[in-house]
Parts: structure tokens; sequence; C-alpha cells
């Protein structure tokens, strides 16, 4: 099969995903600034069943989804009273569909945003259990006629809230809440959560803790009301019945003076890291003043293509294939010359830059906000320690088409070269090349070639099962 069929086949499975599409939440904004995709994301690494609803309300997945105990690398730097806003999409690697949408529209129901405070937000074993505070919820808005899921279809899918001005400083894991009760009247009632973690550091002079703390799972089950809600009824029996603590907004004038300061040492961007994927990390392959050395170099850029795709999950891999092309480039240096030197610059491979939000349309567009303390436009000092590397006036993201990818490796996708050496070092006449850098220099590429295919690949329909 060609990579032209494999693109048209993710296109109709994102079609069909369109009219029954479950959600999950990938990526998220820090005073607007997105810190990429699954980028201090705890999401599930099931890339064919990572938007599926959890399975029921008292699995220890209801705290932070499914693998939701398993830390990430990267933990976003977050300033108190910062607006916080949250991407849920219903197909997470968007460089597989345009257009792509956040939610079924019958999928309607409450949101909810949740923190809690940890040792190390990077850390596994962390998230299930007592601890957790609610600082935003929107459930039916009767001026609107809107269930809050309804409000994310037009907003890109974006829930927002402030992180409360007096909270103390520390590690914290952030858990975005959707509850879909389209089937919450049925026979057996079906509630189905939407939940994942962000795994932020919150710098603040506060010494805030919240009082109302539950514990997920816990603070709901199947004698809750708000889980049999009927949104079916005309009319709607109103109040929803909220569940959960009581929403915690702070006080911006309870600031302490015996604050601890305190930095956050642990999930920055590490030195030296010029290219990210998720929560992988690229860095620079070491320079090479001759053909011997260049190889090697460019095993090393492979080896970490390698890496990158492997460690894509369910949003995709979209700047493993500008590493890869940069890897392509280092290989084809080393074929070219036999002085050759570089490895070449890494500026013209570079992944467009980051989404900025415009805050004035979030606000506009969120539901109830805690706070309106943060509401006074986007903030341009933003914490971009994360990515300060690309330059402000790069253009916005392209989506990549995998079809065009790869090209220089293999043309067909059921077949791997048993000979790695092909191609790539005698279609240069390069005589000195040796077949076993060679080798080892290609094939990590070419593995990462097919994992790309793999995690970009809901070729096949994940089976359904649940509505
Ligand atoms: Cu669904």
């Amino acid at each position: 099969m060609h990579f032209s069929q494999v693109k048209i086949l993710l296109v109709a499975a994102g079609a069909v995903h369109l009219t029954n599409a479950h959600t999950t939440f990938t990526n998220f904004f820090v005073d607007g600034v997105d810190q990429g995709d699954g980028t201090a994301v705890r999401m599930s690494n099931n890339i064919q069943q990572a938007t599926y609803p959890l399975p029921n309300v008292t699995t220890p997945d209801m705290a932070c989804g499914v693998n939701g105990e398993t830390g990430v690398a990267r933990i976003a730097s977050v300033n108190a009273g910062s607006r916080l806003t949250f991407e849920y999409r219903a197909v997470p690697d968007v460089s597989t569909v345009s257009g792509g949408v956040s939610i079924d529209p019958n999928h309607k129901g409450p949101c909810a945003i949740y923190m809690k405070k940890v040792t190390d937000s990077s850390a596994s074993n962390n998230a299930a259990g007592d601890g957790w505070f609610k600082i935003m919820e929107d459930g039916y808005d009767s001026v609107a006629g809107k269930w809050c899921t309804e409000k994310l279809i037009p907003n890109d899918g974006h829930l927002s809230a402030t992180v409360p001005s007096d909270l103390a400083p520390g590690y914290y894991l952030v858990r975005p809440e959707l509850l879909a009760l389209h089937q919450a009247d049925k026979t057996p009632p079906d509630p189905q959560f939407y939940v994942g973690c962000a795994q932020i550091f919150l710098n603040s002079s506060g010494s805030a803790t919240p009082p109302n703390t539950v514990a997920i799972p816990g603070y709901v089950n199947m004698s809750t009301s708000a889980m049999t809600y009927d949104i079916w009824t005309v009319p709607l029996k109103l109040p929803f019945p909220d569940f959960g603590p009581p929403l915690y907004t702070g006080s911006s004038s309870k600031r302490s003076i015996e604050a601890r300061a305190m930095n956050q040492t642990i999930g920055l961007k590490p030195e030296g890291c010029v290219m990210e994927n998720v929560n992988w990390c690229g860095f620079m392959p070491a320079s090479y003043t001759d053909q011997s050395s260049c190889y090697q170099t460019s095993q090393n850029c492979s080896v970490q293509a390698t890496d990158c795709y492997n460690a894509a999950g369910p949003t995709g891999s979209k700047n493993c294939f500008n590493w890869e092309d940069f890897c392509t480039a280092i290989h084809d240096d080393c074929g070219s010359s036999l002085s050759c030197s570089g490895p070449p610059s890494i500026s013209s491979y570079m992944p467009g830059s980051l989404e900025r939000l415009d805050q004035s349309k979030v606000a506009a567009a969120s539901g109830p906000m805690p706070s309106s303390a943060s509401l006074s436009g986007s903030n341009p000092a933003a914490p971009m320690q994360s990515y300060g590397a690309e330059p402000a006036s790069a253009p916005p993201s392209a989506v990549i088409p995998g079809s065009s990818r790869l090209t220089g490796y293999i043309t067909d996708t059921g077949s791997l070269p048993t000979n790695g050496s092909i191609d790539m070092c005698g279609s240069k006449g390069d005589q000195t090349c040796a077949e076993e850098l060679c080798y080892t220099a290609v094939y990590p590429t070419i593995t990462a070639a097919r994992g790309a295919n793999h995690n970009s690949g809901n070729v096949l329909e994940a089976p359904r099962t649940r509505g």
C-alpha cells in the first residue's frame, strides 16, 4: 500500500469519527500560549482508544484518565492567576484531519477543572486519591440553552480556568473533566467521563491550601444524582445537580508574607533541547569533519528520530517528521563529499511556532469564570521557557502531510529493505561509504518511518464499545 492510499484511509477514518466523536484532552495553553501537543499532559497511550470515555465512575483512572498514573517528563511553568486553557479533540492527531472537531454535539453535559498539589507532578502514582479541589465548573447555561460541552464545539474544544492567585507555590496536577450525559438516562445508566491531567509548577507568592478537597475516585458514584440526570427531558429539571467539592476561587487579598519562595527544578525543558514532540526532546547531534564521523552523527540523529516516534502517542509525530528531515540532510551530507562537515543548520527544519490564543476571545467564549483578575488580555511575558528557541516570526504550525515524508527511504509500507545499505549509499556514488556504517545509520530511520506510520495510522476504525 502506498502512502497516498494510507492518507486517503486516514481521512476516511477521520470522517467516520466525526459522526460518533468521542474526545480527549490533548494539550493546554498557559495565558494563551500553547505548550505543545501532549507536552506535560498525561493521556492514554492507546492510540486507537485514547478518546474513549472511562468505563465507570469509580475506576482509579477517574483521576487522570487511562495511563494517568504515569508521569511524563515535562512540567509546564505557570504563574498564579494565569489563565489555563485545555483543548479537547475528537481526533488527537490533528495532522491526520483538517477542521477537526472537539466533541460530538450529542455529548451534552457539565465541565469542571480540578487541581491537586503533589510533591512532583512528573512522578508516577500520585493522581488517584485525596487532595483534589475544584477551580472551575460549568453545567447548564439556561440563558444560552447550552451545556458546557456544547460550548466547546464553537470554541475549538477549549475549556478555561484561572488559577487562584493565592495558592501555595509548587507542583500540581490540573485535571479538566467533561461529563457526557447522553446515555445517563438509559438502563443501566452510562455517564461518560473524559479526563486527563496537565503537569504544572505554580510560581506563586501565595500560601493557601484549599480546605475542601475530595478523593478521586470516590467523589461520585452511581448514587450521585448527576450520574443519572436525564438531559433529554423537556423541559430540563433545573438547576442541574452539581457534584464534587465547592468551587475554590481563592482571594487575591489573602496573600501571605510568609510564603516560601520556591523554584521549579523538575520537568523543565532540558538544556540543549532543540526540537520537541510531545515530551520528547531532540539534541543536536555531534559535529563532524569527515565521512566516518558524519555517519556516526547520522546514526545518532536517526536513533533520536526513533525515540521521537516511539514516544509520540495519540497526538502524533508531526515534529518527528521535521527531525527526520534534518537527519536526512545529515545523511545526504555524508554521501555528498569525502570532506563533509556539519551538521547543517537545523533552522529550516524547525516546526512552526506554537499557537497563541486571542485571550479576549477565550474569555468571551468561556463559561462562568471564578475570577475576573486575569481577563485583561494576553500576557506577552507568559511562561515561554518551554519554547524560547522558536522564532516569534515563524509561520503558524503547518499540517505536515505524511504522504510526502520518508519517500527517500521507503516507497511501499508493505516491504522493508533487507539490506539497509540500499540506495542510501549507492545512489550517492559514494564508494567509501562502509556498508556497516551505512546500515546502522539508515536502518533506525526506516524503523522510525514505520513507527510514524503506525502512530498516525488510525487506518482501521477501532470498534466502538460505547456510544
Ligand atoms: Cu462518545
